[in-house]
C-alpha cells in the first residue's frame, strides 16, 4: 500500500443538502470511484444513530432480535446485516436517510434510488479483521470486465459512515472501478489476506464523514488489531435495477405494513422501490 488518503470534500452539515453533491463530487466519483464528504452530518445526528445502535445492542441482549457478536459480555457486536428489518430497525436510521442521506444516494445517481442492504459493519475487542482484496460483484479477468464495469458505474453507490472516530478500516485502489484488473489485483484477490496491491491507499473517516462508493471498486476491510469499529455501511441502486441474487428475500419483512407505515417518506419510497422491483427468479448483476 502507499502512503495515502482519501480526498475530502468539507461540506457544511444540514440545511445544504440538496447542494452537497455538485460537479466536483460527480468528478470525484466518476475519477476515483469515491467520493468523500467531510463534516456531512451534525454531532446531534451522529449521537442519535449511536443511540439507535445502543439501543439496538440492548433489544438484542433481552432476546428481541438476534445479531452476531464478538463478545457478547461486554456488548461488542460482529457485523450486522439487515438493519432495516423490522426487528433491526430503529427510527434514528430511517431520520438519517430521509434528513441527510437520501437527496445524496440520488444526485450520485441521477435519478431514483431504491434499497439494497443496509448494515453495520463492527469490530473491537482485539478481534482482528481481515479481507481478501475484492471487487464486490465483479468479473476480475473477463474479456468484458471493463465494458462490464463501465456499464453499471454511476447506478450502484453504496457508503461507509463511521460512528466512532479513527475509522481507517476500509482500504481502496483508487480510479480502480472501471477498468479491467491488473495482474497485481488479481493475484491479490487469489492470495486471500495475505495478497497486497501497491496502489491501495487507507480511507480515514471520523463520526459526521461519509463516503459514497462504487462498490467495484478494488476494495478490502481491514481491522487486524480489532479496533472499536461501528460504521453504518448500505448500499442502493438505481430504481430500475431488478432485486438480484445478492439482495433477494427481503420482501416479506420489508414489506410489513405496520413497518412501512412508521418510515419517513423518503425513507419509505427507497423500500417501497425495492419491494416494487422484487423478482421471481432474480439474476446476478453478472447476466443484467
Ligand atoms: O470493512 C469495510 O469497510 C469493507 C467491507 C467490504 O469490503 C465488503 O463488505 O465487501
Amino acid at each position: 500500500m502507499v502512503e495515502g488518503t482519501a480526498a475530502r470534500s468539507n461540506r457544511e452539515p444540514m440545511g445544504q443538502k440538496d447542494m452537497r453533491i455538485g460537479t466536483a463530487e460527480h468528478e470525484a466519483l466518476d475519477r476515483d470511484g469515491y467520493v468523500l464528504l467531510g463534516g456531512a452530518f451534525t454531532r446531534q445526528r451522529v449521537q442519535s444513530l449511536r443511540e439507535g445502535v445502543a439501543d439496538l445492542l440492548e433489544r438484542a441482549r433481552g432476546g428481541a432480535c438476534t445479531i452476531p457478536w464478538i463478545d457478547a459480555a461486554a456488548g461488542v457486536p460482529d457485523r450486522i446485516g439487515h438493519m432495516m428489518h423490522p426487528d433491526k430497525y430503529h427510527p434514528a436510521w430511517g431520520q438519517w436517510l430521509a434528513d441527510d442521506v437520501a437527496a445524496d444516494l440520488e444526485a450520485l445517481l441521477q435519478g431514483p434510488a431504491r434499497h439494497s442492504l443496509f448494515g453495520m459493519l463492527a469490530g473491537g475487542a482485539g478481534h482482528g479483521y481481515r479481507m481478501a482484496w475484492h471487487r464486490d460483484i465483479g468479473k476480475p479477468g473477463a474479456s468484458d470486465e471493463a465494458d462490464f464495469l463501465r456499464r453499471h458505474h454511476g447506478r450502484l453507490i453504496q457508503f461507509n459512515a463511521p460512528l466512532l472516530e479513527g475509522d481507517n478500516f476500509l482500504h481502496v485502489v483508487p480510479g480502480s472501478h472501471v477498468r479491467a484488473s491488473t495482474a497485481e489485483e488479481i493475484a491479490a484477490a487469489r492470495a486471500g489476506v495475505a495478497g497486497t496491491i501497491a496502489a491501495g491507499i487507507e480511507v480515514r473517516l471520523e463520526p459526521g464523514d461519509i463516503l459514497y462508493y462504487n462498490a467495484n471498486l478494488w476494495h478490502r476491510g481491514w481491522n487486524p488489531d480489532g479496533h472499536p469499529r461501528q460504521t453504518l455501511h448500505a448500499a442502493y441502486w438505481k430504481a430500475e435495477y431488478p432485486v438480484m441474487i445478492h439482495e433477494h428475500g427481503q420482501q416479506e419483512a420489508l414489506g410489513a405494513a405496520a413497518h412501512l407505515q412508521r418510515l419517513p417518506p423518503q425513507t419509505r419510497q427507497l423500500i417501497q422501490r425495492y419491494l416494487d422491483a422484487h423478482a421471481d427468479a432474480p439474476k446476478s448483476l453478472l447476466d443484467l
